[in-house]
């Protein structure tokens, strides 16, 4: 059989109900997987391995073909720039989920960020699962395409085959058949070509997996909630040194040394925070530590959880699982 799934791209079989790609008719257009998740809200993990996403990434480079690169504002990536070692096609980088960061944040802030990161593109958009700015998008890709094939690449889970449903919602006649998207990592499993209209295909990818990203290590029910939903309401803690934040029982904050200072926390709305003074909390201290000591103006970003606005400079150490990684960076906000 030489039929793959609508709906992540795998190739479709009816031998083995335990293999990814399974299907119990001829006649059904996505796996088993795809239909349970879509159906039933039940995810499968699937573990993919980067070296295929690496190899996709090394085909796309052959080819004149216009690049969408993905990025999740929530979760920016330690390097952006990491993409061009594999890819110089050209370029749009488009900034999605906009729904979730406060809504008092200018754009144009946003883009200075980005633009700060020297990351090199031909354009750069800010988009949102609710459409925003689609249509500006769609005068982008038509402005910048090169040949017909457009594709669209970034780590997983920030929403490239959601932005893609949203296109062909949209903009196609000739095609209605929606990718499967989830709250999972690795929901796409293989490049899957959708013709948009005669003029422009858009090819979506798997994404790269970030081994660092809490997302990685939790269960389902707590993924949920570690994924914020809604607009984020910053939360702001005045911090003494000798005091401790603990995030949901998930990664803990110890402020050792500094002045008087203010955290805001970007995480998701619904997460628990809790403030109590370090030398009482015996809670989270048998996870891996790491210290750190924050400028003037940084943020502490915990990878797929969100990150603290630190005011002032001090001394931090931070607990959270090992696989966990976590990094400082200037203000975002
Ligand atoms: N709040 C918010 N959520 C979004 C947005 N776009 C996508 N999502 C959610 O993010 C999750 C991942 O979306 P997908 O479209 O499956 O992401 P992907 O990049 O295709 O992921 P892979 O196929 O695993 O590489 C889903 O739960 C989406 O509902 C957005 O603009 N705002
Ligand atoms: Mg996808």
């Amino acid at each position: 059989m030489n039929k793959y799934c609508k709906g992540c791209g795998i190739k479709l079989q009816d031998q083995n109900i335990l293999l990814p790609g399974y299907i119990t008719s001829l006649d059904n257009n996505i796996c088993k997987r795809c239909f349970r998740m879509r159906n039933y809200g039940e995810y499968q993990l699937i573990t993919k391995s980067n070296e295929e996403f690496i190899n996709i990434l090394k085909e796309i480079n052959n080819t004149r073909a216009l690049v969408l690169y993905i990025v999740d504002l929530l979760n920016l990536d330690k390097d952006i720039n990491y993409i061009r070692e594999y890819i110089k096609n050209k370029m749009i980088l488009v900034l999605n989920k906009r729904d979730v960061l406060p809504l008092s944040i200018k754009d144009e802030n946003i883009i200075k960020y980005i633009d700060s990161l020297g990351f090199e593109y031909q354009d750069i958009i800010i988009v949102d699962k609710k459409n925003y700015n689609l249509d500006l998008l769609m005068k982008k890709i038509k402005k910048h395409q090169t040949t017909k094939d457009v594709y669209v690449v970034g780590h997983t889970n920030t929403g490239k085959s959601t932005i893609i449903n949203n296109i062909i919602k949209n903009y196609s006649n000739s095609n209605k058949e929606q990718l499967t998207i989830s709250p999972l990592p690795s929901t796409t499993l293989n490049k899957i070509t959708i013709k948009i209209n005669d003029d422009l295909n858009i090819i979506d990818t798997p994404g790269l997996v970030d081994s660092g990203s809490i997302l990685q290590i939790v269960t389902t029910n707590l993924l949920k909630r570690i994924i914020p939903k809604k607009e984020i309401k910053p939360r702001t803690y005045q911090i003494r040194k000798g005091q401790t934040l603990i995030i949901n029982d998930l990664a803990r904050i110890d402020y050792i040394e500094g002045d008087k200072n203010s955290f805001t926390l970007y995480i998701s709305n619904d997460l628990k925070v809790k403030k109590m003074n370090t030398r009482n909390c015996h809670i989270l201290d048998d996870l891996a530590s790491k210290s750190y000591q924050v400028l003037f103006h940084e943020d502490l970003v915990i990878n797929g959880l969100g990150w603290i606005k630190i005011v002032d400079k001090g001394h931090l150490i931070v607990y959270v699982d090992k696989n966990v990684e976590t990094f400082t960076r200037g203000n975002f906000i």
